[in-house]
């Protein structure tokens, strides 16, 4: 890797009084006592989905197997018992993110329902030909595509925010892009490509002095670092279930009550109406008019009980531990000839993403697997990133809380192995 792009750390073992914990922690989580391929298993691809620990499970099944019924609908006991549940982790949801109320957090399916939400029901109906949405080099395809099908279908324009060869926007030059004809900036709050935390704060006062509203992608941010979507002053903000230690297909809207009183219906169906005739039908208020249909009831619930089992924890804790594991890991990627960090941003959450000479990251991917080890390997959906460093795909280890250094110890002998192998 490039000495000129990093500085160099020593990888030192860090250990100590948090290894403890971490045991602990580890024991929430059934899975991370499987073996793979005769191995332990190293589970270092949290950024594409985390592990679910025992309290979530038992949230899912207990809801099915003592509460379930369908909510907002039956005046029975039970029916009423799920609501509580539902809208009790709604309001698990407000006080994680510290929002103002429960109105504004709405449950889609995930954070690429959230950023289309905002797209076809606030953005779209505000959009005229030339008009401009701000994205930035680094996003998820799922904030590149929902703006560009809208482009494509209003005549809006595309601009996008380009970074430096560390994965750092470009302040200045987003700061030029901004102008009269912007009508939404979106940007990731962490890239899961890069690891780059961004300096969202800087880039929301930016777009407010001019009156541009701001999403903010939050499906790498929110189970790695404390959100507060008031302090941030975000418009909206979106994140998915499953990267929370929660269960697949159930994410959030986090929208200001001013813009989501103003927005139309998503989709229309049950629930999100409050009476319906063949002449008109007057909808519901938020959120509920953005959740059409029976919901992801016990997705909902699950998610409420990962929030408060990562409140059991602590997220500043969580941070500062997977800030010790990416430094570790840091450190030894400057001792492997040949590796190279994408991403070297000064400020990083927890992901190591990289290539190796002469090795194509599946093949790179194969060989850990036979030792048990489960990376990503790929484009990340964040195909422009690719683009940018003039590499098809990274190899990419990312950590969650319940990672350990003698994990990373195991990632970098197996990446010994993979370059006498493959090298
Ligand atoms: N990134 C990864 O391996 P969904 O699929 O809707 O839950 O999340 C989409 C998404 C949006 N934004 C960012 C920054 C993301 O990282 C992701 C999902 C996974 O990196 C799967 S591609």
């Amino acid at each position: 890797m490039s000495a000129a792009t990093f500085p160099v750390q020593r990888p030192m073992r860090q250990g100590g009084s948090t290894s403890l914990d971490v045991a602990a922690w580890r024991r929430d989580f059934p899975i991370l006592a499987r073996r793979m391929r005769g191995k332990p298993l190293v589970y270092l691809d949290n950024a594409a989905t985390t592990q679910k620990p025992k309290a979530v499970i038992d949230a899912i099944a207990g809801y099915y197997q003592d509460t379930n019924a369908n909510i907002h609908r039956g005046v029975h006991s039970l029916s009423q018992e799920a609501t509580e549940a539902y809208e009790g982790a709604r309001g698990k949801i407000q006080r994680y993110i510290n929002a103002a109320e429960t109105a504004e957090i709405v449950f889609v399916r995930g954070t690429t329902e959230a950023i289309n939400l905002v797209a076809q029901s606030f953005v779209r109906p505000r959009l005229a030909a030339g008009d401009e949405i701000l994205v930035s080099e680094m996003e998820h395809h799922s904030n590149i595509v929902p703006w560009q099908l809208l482009c494509a279908a209003t005549g809006a324009v595309l601009r996008v925010i380009p970074m430096s060869d560390r994965g750092e926007l470009l302040m200045d030059e987003y700061l030029k892009l901004l102008g009269p004809r912007t009508r939404l900036v979106s940007v990731v709050h962490v890239s899961n490509a890069l690891g780059t935390v961004n300096p969202v704060r800087e880039i929301i006062a930016a777009a407010h002095a001019q009156g541009v509203p701001v999403l903010l992608d939050g499906a790498q941010a929110v189970a790695h670092r404390p959100v507060d979507v008031r302090l941030l002053d975000c418009d909206f903000y979106a994140f998915s279930g499953h990267k929370l230690f929660g269960p697949t297909g159930i994410g959030v809207l986090y929208g200001k009550r001013v813009w989501l009183d103003a927005m139309p219906p998503y989709q229309g169906g049950g629930d999100m109406i409050k009476s319906v005739s063949f002449e008109k039908s007057i909808y519901n208020d938020v959120p509920h008019r953005f959740e059409a249909g029976t919901p992801h009831i016990a997705g909902s619930i699950g998610l409420g009980a990962a929030i408060d089992y990562v409140g059991s924890i602590g997220l500043t804790r969580i941070a500062a531990h997977e800030q010790t594991l990416l430094a570790y890991a840091t450190g030894r990627a400057h001792e492997v000839p040949g590796m190279r960090l994408i991403g070297t941003a000064q400020e990083k959450a927890g992901v190591l993403s990289f290539v190796i000479d002469g090795i194509h990251p599946h093949d790179l991917g194969t060989v850990l697997d036979c030792e048990g080890i489960a990376i990503r390997t790929g484009h990340h959906c964040a195909m422009p990133v690719m683009q940018h460093f003039h590499v098809p795909a990274t190899a990419r280890a990312s950590f969650a809380f319940y990672n350990t250094e003698e994990e990373v110890d195991r990632l970098f002998e197996a990446i010994g192995e993979a370059r006498r192998l493959l090298g």
